[in-house]
């Protein structure tokens, strides 16, 4: 609950200046609420407690923190630790977990830590994860960031960021894919922890759109994903078939498969034909470059823009909508029935 209340109360003072960034132009700035996220990613097995999380304490232990009434300071502290889930609570969001040696801090054990509801919800026994342990003040320990950690899986998801990072390199000035070009090959997350392959939706159409789950501006994510909800309800109704909606983030060091399943148990989200997706940094970035959407960290702020694509069951771009102002009625019109 703690680490819910801190970031609710940093997304509210980004939404202010946002809103701001918002009235400048065709960008749209949407507030990172803390640049922790950015530290977690590509951590080793290493304490990441080093200057960044200083700074991010820093931030913390100010108004903020101060008004919440908690002790934002503890949060600093942060161990990069691997394991494996022996059970799931799932009502006391509680994960019990066999962790290795943690360098310099504990031996390897079993334990229990807190997480979020999310996180609770996809652990599984028996599977290997990698997170971030954060100590608390009063005993408890915390895991955030937790990604799957089976070699297999990682193995798959970094060769199909290998090959994205060649391809949009070869590809150069001409990464963008046009209308009626075939979509490049992915391997990323789906809200369950599942490796998600592109191969997986061919003989479908697929909707695609791009978002992060903090998002604080409700013209943007928040809307585009109630379109997109609407668009899989009008599919459903207009008998369109073989269709797959799928939201690719734009924040994946932040959006972990338990994050986005969050983001898909509070927004309703039927989950039976649309996928979350996360992954490496790199993949999503290449993936962005390829499908034009720009997404720039200035500052603090997220900017991005909006892009939604309908991709055909042979894997071609059948069409494109730039902004915020589509249609879920124009996309389903375009869907196989
Ligand atoms: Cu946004």
């Amino acid at each position: 609950m703690k680490s819910y209340a801190s970031a609710r109360t940093a997304g509210k003072a980004v939404a202010a200046l946002c809103a701001a960034v918002a009235l400048t132009g065709g960008w749209t700035g949407c507030g990172k609420a803390d640049v922790a996220g950015k530290t977690a990613e590509g951590a080793a097995k290493e304490k990441t407690g080093g200057a960044a999380a200083a700074a991010a304490g820093e931030k913390k232990g100010g108004a903020a923190g101060a008004a919440g009434g908690e002790k934002k300071g503890a949060a600093a502290e942060r161990y990069t630790i691997t394991g494996v889930v022996v059970a799931a609570d799932v009502a006391k969001k509680i994960l019990i977990v066999t962790h290795d040696e943690i360098p310099g801090y504990m031996p390897a054990m079993t334990m229990e830590f807190l997480v979020s509801a999310g996180d609770a919800a996809v652990a599984k026994p028996g599977q290997k994860i990698r997170a971030e342990m954060i100590p608390s003040k009063d005993g408890d320990f915390r895991l955030e960031k937790i990604w799957p950690d089976e070699k297999a899986v990682v193995d798959a998801v970094a060769a199909g960021a290998m090959k994205l990072r060649q391809e949009t390199f070869t590809r150069g000035k001409n990464a963008y894919r046009e209308m009626g070009e075939t979509i490049p090959d992915f391997a990323l997350y789906d809200q369950e922890g599942r490796v998600v392959q592109s191969g997986r939706f061919r003989g479908k159409m697929v909707m695609i759109n791009f978002i992060f789950t903090r998002c604080p501006v409700a013209t943007m994510c928040p809307a585009s994903t109630t379109k997109m909800i609407a668009a899989q309800k009008q599919a459903a109704e207009a008998g369109a078939k073989a269709i797959e909606f799928v939201s690719i983030t734009l924040e994946p060091a932040y959006d972990t498969p338990g994050v986005l399943k969050e983001y898909a148990v509070a927004r309703g989200i039927d989950t039976t034909n649309f996928s979350l997706l996360t992954g490496p940094e790199a993949a999503v970035r290449d993936l962005l470059t390829q499908f034009g959407v720009i997404a720039e960290l200035k500052g603090e702020l997220l900017q991005h823009t909006l892009t939604t694509l309908l991709v055909g069951d042979d894997g071609k771009i059948v069409h494109r909508a730039d902004g915020s102002a589509w249609e879920p009625k124009d996309f389903v019109a375009r869907m196989k029935k």
